[in-house]
């Protein structure tokens, strides 16, 4: 039989048909270079980060796409090291007073050797989020020798990861999805000759694990890690369950083994004994049988169907547009490589469809928050614990999640701060002596608050505060008053702590905290602990600011919110040092600190993701931060590169956004599989990065709407729509040769916009749920 020859589009048809979609989603039947929304590859991934994602939120597999093996890399997002436990030091509190006067006096290294000693948590490091292991998939009648025709992809529209090759005269295909409907992650393994095909499946791990195989069935029970004295308690559960079509499927030792098969589906559940934080009591083993023999009943094309319709209805609500070039059309890992020197504005808007896949996958109600690596880690030991460093980088995970419509996305990090403020409560009281809570600069699954690592990263007791401004930020963007009131009284507490231990700095008289540190930053006395560094206010500000508007809504608390607000007028200001630059630190330090490149601009927060400074209202300051900026130098890890790009575009400098996510884009900063390198993999930046590029092309502040406030020369001509605006308002774009064709606003309810394009600015009123279309000739008319 002669076989067809395999093309992108065939590749492409073959994974529509096999998920049963084909008619009726034209979007995934389009050949490559009118599908730009695929990430796609001329070879199997050899490395972890050449390999493809796939996610629900709550378990999700890196597939790499070998010819001859599969192996598909498991993550469960409550996977992780440890137990419940409290690592408060019981010195801490008695310590405290000491730390501070030595502050005070100046005497910062003695002062950091003291919180080393008496103030930092026990164990001094937290929990590790951990793999579940591999489904190995062997396909013994393949000769790699004989792989033809080879490609493999990841359609970032329809959540599916597909591979198709020929080999002695046989066309294979496979799909895998991880699907948030059916809770499993979804195979399909196909030959296009009857019975050609044998295939053998095996799970193994790296954790204390035994596996099983009865009927078509794999099941693999094990526990996780002790880690730092932490004991190793929590249970998982992963099976596996194969369906044939035609041939046979039997279990042979530790493995199972199909003869004979036209295709084979592989279903693929897991789950773990974590209920809660200080709860480890679930049986996990009926939830992953329940799961399986759900999905099987509904068999792959269902699975799948339902899964992509469900990805679909958040990943289609933006769809940006670059513009096209030859360079496009290249395999991904070409195009990174050769980024820097190409004309290929569609790799960014990759990038970004990348990014909102990433946070689809890795974030939704039911799972972990986003972790350093999303949901995806092969290691036993991962870089820093593959955790939450919540001094930037969950943070900057969720900054896509606003502007670009992923508000589904945020209700595992909602969970997160609901859990902190409890935890947070006995670290404030056991700890400080203090009402309300606090969390420092990392967590874990076990929602440990105390400070970590060392005082020279970890004495900084920010790290709450900064996460209730994203719980605010729902608010603002979608302006739903029970949402509202659900999460004020974490912001309540995280504000009520900071009433209770802020500072009078003896020099000023003003409010300033003490211990703390500009993260991970040393100023020039040796220590990087110190007091009332530029971020604490700055974050401060906010915090007090929307604490004190969710009360006026709410109808609560007004005693309290006045105590709020005089004590915000008394936290120290920002400063302009000798340099022209932002003071990172109270005292004019900047220009003796010993890295004067420091990856962190912890004090440009105010800049962005803050809006406290600005060029409008407070020009001055914006210059500064933008001189502490030059200063800085625009190449540093990934995700700090990616903050880079946000200030610049916050300081309406196109260009300069452009040359820095240019090098975020290219091979130093993004893997073949257009994983973030930190290095190593750290998925913050490609959260980072998506920002950025919503940023250059829209920005929102109160009532105020900035059309294409950083656009650059490289994207001359391009749209986009989908973006959100603060105050529930959908902005769609569109742009010819540098300059706006037209823009549509619709908003859900009614109200006064400022609508600015470069210098002129008009007034809008909006109508609930009508759209308004404006174009240039409006702005010139103003
Ligand atoms: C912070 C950063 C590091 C790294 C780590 C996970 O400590 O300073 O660069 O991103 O988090």
């Amino acid at each position: 039989m002669a076989q067809p020859r395999v093309t992108r589009r065939t590749l492409l048809e073959g994974s529509v048909a096999a998920a049963g979609l084909a008619c009726s989603t034209p979007a995934i039947g389009r050949a490559a270079a009118d599908n730009p929304q695929r990430l796609w590859y001329r070879q199997p991934a050899k490395a972890w980060v050449e390999a493809l994602p796939v996610g629900n939120g709550r378990i999700g597999a890196m597939v790499f796409g070998g010819s001859q093996q599969e192996r598909l890399q498991l993550n469960e997002s409550s996977f992780w090291g440890g137990s419940p436990y409290n690592p408060v030091n019981p010195d801490a509190r008695a310590a405290l007073p000491e730390v501070r006067r030595l502050i005070a006096a100046g005497r910062f290294a003695e002062a950091e050797a003291l919180a080393n000693a008496k103030v930092m948590a026990k164990p001094l490091s937290q929990m590790s989020y951990q793999p579940i292991g591999d489904l190995l998939i062997d396909l013994p009648r393949v000769d790699p020798a004989q792989v033809q025709s080879y490609q493999r992809a990841l359609d970032l529209d329809a959540a599916v990861a597909s591979t198709q090759f020929s080999s002695g005269g046989i066309t294979y295909r496979r799909e895998v999805l991880a699907s948030p409907i059916d809770q499993v992650i979804a195979i399909r393994i196909s030959a296009d000759r009857p019975r050609a095909l044998d295939v053998d499946l095996r799970l193994t791990s790296l954790q204390r694990a035994t596996t099983q195989a009865t009927g078509d069935r794999l099941m693999m029970t094990g526990v996780g890690p002790t880690e730092h004295g932490v004991p190793g308690v929590l249970r998982f559960a992963a099976q596996a369950r194969a369906m044939a079509e035609g041939g046979t499927i039997t279990a042979d030792g530790d493995r199972l083994r199909a003869r004979g098969v036209n295709a084979v589906t592989i279903l693929i559940a897991m789950a773990t004994s974590y209920r809660w934080f200080d709860d480890t009591s679930i049986d996990p083993d009926p939830i992953v049988r329940g799961q399986i023999d759900a999905a099987a009943a509904k068999g792959f094309r269902i699975i799948a169907a339902a899964a992509t319709a469900e990805h679909r209805r958040l990943f289609r609500r933006v769809r940006l547009d670059l513009g096209h070039t030859p360079a496009a059309d290249q395999p991904t890992d070409i195009r990174i490589r050769t980024s820097e020197g190409a004309n290929d504005p569609a790799l960014a808007a990759l990038y970004f469809d990348y990014g909102r896949y990433l946070l689809i996958g890795s974030s939704r109600a039911g799972g972990q928050p986003a972790n350093l690596q999303g949901l995806w880690n092969e290691s036993i030991k991962p870089p820093w614990g593959s955790k939450y460093t919540i001094n930037i980088n969950t943070e900057m995970n969720y900054w896509p999640a606003e502007p670009t419509g992923l508000a589904e996305c945020l209700p595992p990090l909602i969970a997160l701060v609901r859990d902190l403020a409890i935890s947070g409560a006995r670290t404030a009281r056991e700890m400080y002596g203090a009402r309300g809570w606090v969390a420092h600069h990392n967590t874990d699954l076990w929602r440990a608050t105390a400070p970590i690592d060392g005082a020279q990263y970890g004495l900084w007791p920010m790290g709450g505060a900064w996460l209730c401004l994203h719980l605010w930020e729902r608010y603002d963007y979608g302006r739903d008053a029970a949402y509202l009131r659900s999460i004020y009284p974490y912001l309540q507490g995280a504000a009520l702590f900071f009433l209770d231990v802020l500072q009078t700095d003896p020099k000023s008289g003003l409010l300033i905290t003490s211990p703390s540190l500009s993260p991970e930053n040393i100023h020039p006395h040796g220590a990087s602990i110190c007091a009332g560094p530029a971020m604490d206010q700055q974050i401060l500000r906010d915090l007090f600011a929307v604490t004190m508007q969710a009360a006026a809504i709410l109808g609560v608390d007004a005693e309290f919110a006045g105590q709020l607000q005089a004590t915000r007028a008394r936290l120290a200001p920002d400063k302009i040092g000798k340099q022209g630059q932002l003071q990172e630190w109270q005292e004019d330090w900047d220009a003796e600190a010993p890295d004067p490149h420091h990856r962190h601009v912890s004090h440009l927060f105010a800049l962005f993701p803050s809006d406290q400074i600005n060029l409008d209202d407070t020009p001055a300051l914006a210059r500064a931060a933008q001189r502490s900026l030059e200063i800085r130098g625009d190449e540093s890890t990934g995700w700090a590169t990616a903050w880079r790009a946000n200030l610049w575009a916050r300081l309406r400098d196109g260009e300069h956004a452009h040359r820095i996510l240019r090098f975020l884009l290219g091979p130093e900063r993004t893997y073949p599989n257009m994983f973030d390198a930190h290095p190593p993999f750290q998925i913050d930046g490609n959260f980072g990065g998506t920002r950025a590029i919503a940023e250059m092309l829209m920005q929102s502040r109160g009532d105020e709407i900035l059309l294409l406030p950083a656009l650059p020369s490289a994207w001359p001509t391009g749209s986009v729509t989908g973006l959100q605006a603060r105050g529930t308002c959908q902005v769609d774009l569109a742009w010819r040769d540098g300059t706006l064709a037209a823009v549509t606003l619709t908003s859900a309810v009614a109200g006064e916009r400022i609508v600015r394009l470069a210098d002129r600015r008009i007034k809008v009123r909006l109508r609930a749920g009508h759209p308004t279309r404006l174009s240039t000739k409006d702005f010139r008319a103003s």
